[in-house]
C-alpha cells in the first residue's frame, strides 16, 4: 500500500533532478570558506531576501539559535509569541545556549500583535530588577497557527515597534516561501522589517538538509563565530547546498499546489460529521483537524489512518496536523478523505 506521509514537510526526499545536482556539486572546506557551491547558495539567498549576507547552517533550529545568541547577552530577554517553535520546539535552547529568557505573547492564530508586544517590552534602563529586552522572533509561517501568513502591514507596524523600543527584530522564516507565494509578494519585502532572518530549505522545498541565516555583514561576521561554536561549521558541504541551490530555482512556484491541497482536505474535512477545521488558519500547506467530536481521540485517528498507509501527527489529544509538500499528490488527498469518509 502506498504511504502517504503527512506528519510534516520536513520528511521530503530529494528528486532525481536533485541528486544529479547533489552529484555535480563543486565542493571545497567551507570552514575556510572555500565550498563554491554555499558560497554561490549563501551570495543568492542574501540577494533573494534584499540583505547583505548569509551563512549556511545544517537545521532551522541552530540558524534561530544561533541568531538569538549573536544578538544577545546572558540575562536579556527575547520576546516570542506563546506558540512560537523557538518556544515550544527547540528543546530550551534560548536558555541552555543564550542565556536569556523569553517573554511569551499571546498571538491570534499564532500572529502577533505590535502593540502587544510594545507592551512587553521591559521598562529601559529602569529598575535594575528586570532582564533587557533585545529581541523579538516572528515566525512566518506561524506553525502552530495553522501556517498562518503575516499581513505585510503588521510586518512593517513590527518593524516600528522594534526600532521605537531599540530592539532586533529576528524572523523565523523556516516557511517564508510558502508565505511569499501564499500572499503574492516579493520575499524580500516580507524580509525588509527584520535585522536577521532563517530560512530552511529542507521543508516544503524539498532539500534534504539545510536552512539558511540572513542578515547585515557585522551580524553575519558575528554568527560565524557561534555557528562554529555550536558545531555547525561544516566542511564539503556544498553537496547540500546545490540541493538548496536546485530546490529555490525549480520548487518554489509549486507551492501554490500545496497550498491548494491543503485548503481541499480542511474544506472536505470540514463537512465530516463530528470533526472541525478553523478554515481561517488553512492558508499554506498545514491542516489542524480537530477530532473531538468524532467519539476518538487524536492517537485512536493516527492509529487509524496509520493502518491505512497514510501518517499524520497527533498535536494534542484531540487535533491532528496534516501538511502538504513535495512528495503529496491530489492521490494522497483522495485517500485521506476516502479514510474520513469511511470511518467518521
Ligand atoms: N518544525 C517541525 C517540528 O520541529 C515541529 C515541523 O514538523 O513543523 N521553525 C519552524 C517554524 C519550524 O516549523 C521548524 C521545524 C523549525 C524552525 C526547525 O527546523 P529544523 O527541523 O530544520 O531544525
Amino acid at each position: 500500500m502506498p504511504r502517504h506521509d503527512f506528519r510534516s514537510d520536513t520528511v521530503t526526499v530529494p528528486t532525481p533532478a536533485m541528486r544529479a545536482a547533489i552529484a555535480a556539486a563543486p565542493v571545497g572546506d567551507d570552514v575556510f570558506g572555500d565550498d563554491p557551491s554555499i558560497n554561490a547558495l549563501q551570495a543568492h539567498v542574501a540577494d533573494l531576501l534584499g540583505k547583505e549576507a548569509a551563512l549556511f547552517v545544517p537545521s532551522g533550529t541552530m540558524a534561530n539559535q544561533v541568531a538569538i545568541r549573536t544578538w544577545t547577552e546572558p540575562g536579556d530577554e527575547i520576546i516570542a509569541e506563546a506558540t512560537a517553535h523557538i518556544f515550544l520546539y527547540e528543546g530550551g535552547g534560548f536558555a541552555a545556549l543564550s542565556g536569556v529568557s523569553l517573554r511569551q505573547v499571546p498571538g491570534v492564530r499564532g500572529i502577533l500583535d505590535p502593540e502587544a508586544v510594545r507592551q512587553a517590552v521591559r521598562p529601559p534602563g529602569g529598575l535594575s530588577h528586570f532582564p533587557v529586552s533585545k529581541l523579538v522572533c516572528v515566525e512566518n509561517t506561524a506553525n502552530r497557527g495553522g501556517g498562518t501568513v503575516y499581513p505585510v502591514a503588521v510586518l512593517q507596524a513590527l518593524g516600528a515597534v522594534a526600532q521605537e523600543e531599540g530592539l532586533k527584530l529576528h524572523l523565523d522564516g523556516a516557511r517564508l516561501f510558502n508565505a511569499a507565494v501564499a500572499c503574492g509578494r516579493p520575499i524580500a519585502e516580507l524580509a525588509a522589517p527584520f535585522d536577521s532572518i532563517s530560512v530552511c530549505l529542507s521543508k516544503g522545498l524539498g532539500a534534504p538538509v539545510g536552512s539558511v541565516l540572513v542578515g547585515s555583514r557585522p551580524f553575519i561576521d558575528r554568527a560565524h563565530r557561534f555557528r562554529k561554536m555550536f558545531g555547525g561549521g561544516m566542511r564539503q558541504a556544498g553537496i547540500l547546498a546545490a540541493a538548496g541551490l536546485h530546490a529555490l530555482e525549480h520548487h518554489v512556484d509549486r507551492l501554490a499546489d500545496d497550498h491548494r491541497r491543503a485548503r481541499r482536505i480542511g474544506e472536505e474535512l470540514s463537512a465530516v460529521k463530528g470533526v472541525s477545521v478553523d478554515l481561517g488558519s488553512v492558508q499554506t500547506n498545514m491542516v489542524y483537524v480537530d477530532v473531538a467530536g468524532t467519539g476518538r481521540d487524536a492517537a485512536q485517528w493516527v492509529a487509524l489512518l496509520d493502518a491505512r498507509g497514510i501518517a499524520s501527527h497527533a498535536t494534542s489529544p484531540t487535533s491532528l496536523r496534516f501538511v502538504t509538500h513535495l512528495q503529496i499528490g491530489d492521490d494522497a488527498v483522495d485517500a485521506v478523505l476516502a479514510a474520513f469518509g469511511e470511518l467518521a
